[in-house]
């Protein structure tokens, strides 16, 4: 009895954990809110699934239910024995051709998605936008090679049209993945290139993470789609073709702050559209939705960043200690101004801490 009843106290709680854990989530990283074309096969794809399975479970059920009813044991009949039946011709041929059928169901639209998904034919039009996306332990690097442009984390597309992706890794594997408006894609290390496209019905802030185990912090490993109208994006591709990567900042301290910068940092890091070393490229930092995928930007949390960077995001490479905190606090104030563009985050209509996952 005692045993029964701590069984059914841990289903009551894990039960209602569940439920409540459910309710948990934030709509720009859900898969069940699609907000993109890749997102959507995939959600319909799911609710097909579900639909064949709900109808198999129900009919299951009801069958089973009406068997357990009809021909359960009666009072005075212990001994009875119905009429055994041995091979039926009819029931073999309908319990074969139904499943037949359903795995049609299910198989047709499946593979006609998958087809869809890899379709790269509209990458070779004149204007299609190609980016290249480079996983990093942990963070992403994304390259618009022909239009100069370099950023890292916040990956700015138009909406309304396909963005094709280049996806690589420079070390181990990681996986690209943005559940609201596409699905999921592995960057692998060395030459083979994998390829997807992003397509964003609407302006917005989609989040993405990391989704292959990539080493201790591969849980911070997140990063933004931020989608943005055609016309905003044009605005954006000048703002960033055009920054100069030594404009003296207003305050004295930023002016500090972009020298120690330049003495200690760009080894690794680039302003423009120069290619970073083996950090992101912080044009536009003071722009992004996030310091580092994961922190608030602000200033306190960027100082905290450069002086200790592996409190934060245990086991990646950028060194800690490189400045004092009072220089770190005169780069914060450098690097917090570099907001070369009006397009932002705010523009795509997100604000910058929406649905932070802490
Ligand atoms: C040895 C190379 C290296 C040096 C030197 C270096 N960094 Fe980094 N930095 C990195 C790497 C790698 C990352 C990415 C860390 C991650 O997110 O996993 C990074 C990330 C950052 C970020 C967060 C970037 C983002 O995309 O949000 C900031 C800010 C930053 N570094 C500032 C500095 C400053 C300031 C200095 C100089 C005091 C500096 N870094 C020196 C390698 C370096
Ligand atoms: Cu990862």
């Amino acid at each position: 009895m005692r045993g029964w009843m701590r069984n059914f106290r841990s289903l009551i709680f894990f039960g209602a954990l569940t439920l409540i854990l459910s309710g948990c989530g934030v709509d720009n990283i859900s898969a069940l809110k699609p907000e993109g074309y890749g997102s959507e096969l995939i959600f319909d794809l799911m609710m097909i699934s579900i639909a064949i399975m709900l109808f198999v479970f129900v009919i299951v059920m009801a069958i089973y239910t009406f068997v357990l009813i009809r021909y359960r044991r009666k009072k005075g009949q212990e001994d009875f024995i119905p009429k055994q039946t041995e091979g039926n011709k009819a029931l073999e041929i309908i319990w074969t051709v139904i499943p037949i059928i359903l795995l049609l169901v299910l198989a047709v639209p499946t593979v006609q998605a998958t087809f869809d998904l890899a379709d790269k034919s509209g990458q070779s039009n004149e204007d299609a936008l190609t980016i290249e996306v480079t996983g990093n332990q942990y963070w992403w690097h994304f390259n618009y090679a022909d239009q100069e442009i370099a950023t890292s984390q916040d990956l700015y597309i138009p909406t309304g049209e396909r963005v094709y992706l280049d996806m690589k890794s420079s070390d181990v594997i990681h996986s690209f993945w943005v559940p609201s408006i596409a699905g999921k894609m592995d960057t692998n290390p060395g030459e083979n290139v994998n390829t997807m496209y992003l397509e964003a019905f609407e302006e917005g802030v989609y989040w993405g993470q990391c989704a292959e185990l990539c080493g201790p912090s591969h849980s911070l490993m997140d990063f933004k789609v931020i989608a943005v109208s055609p016309e905003e994006f044009e605005q954006w591709k000048e703002d960033m073709q055009n920054i100069d990567p030594e404009a003296q900042p207003e305050t004295a301290s930023a002016q500090e702050g972009q020298e120690l910068f330049q003495n200690n940092c760009m080894s690794c890091h680039a302003i423009g559209n120069a290619a970073a070393g083996v950090g992101p490229n912080l044009s536009n930092f003071g722009n992004r939705t996030m310091i580092a995928g994961i922190l608030d930007p602000t200033k306190e949390n960027l100082v905290d960043w450069i002086t200790n960077p592996h409190e934060i995001k245990p086991g990646n490479q950028m060194p800690a200690n490189l400045v004092s905190e009072e220089e770190a606090s005169k780069i914060a104030d450098y690097l917090l101004q570099l907001d070369h563009s009006e397009i932002t985050p705010e523009s795509a209509g997100g604000s910058n801490n929406e649905g932070s996952n802490e």
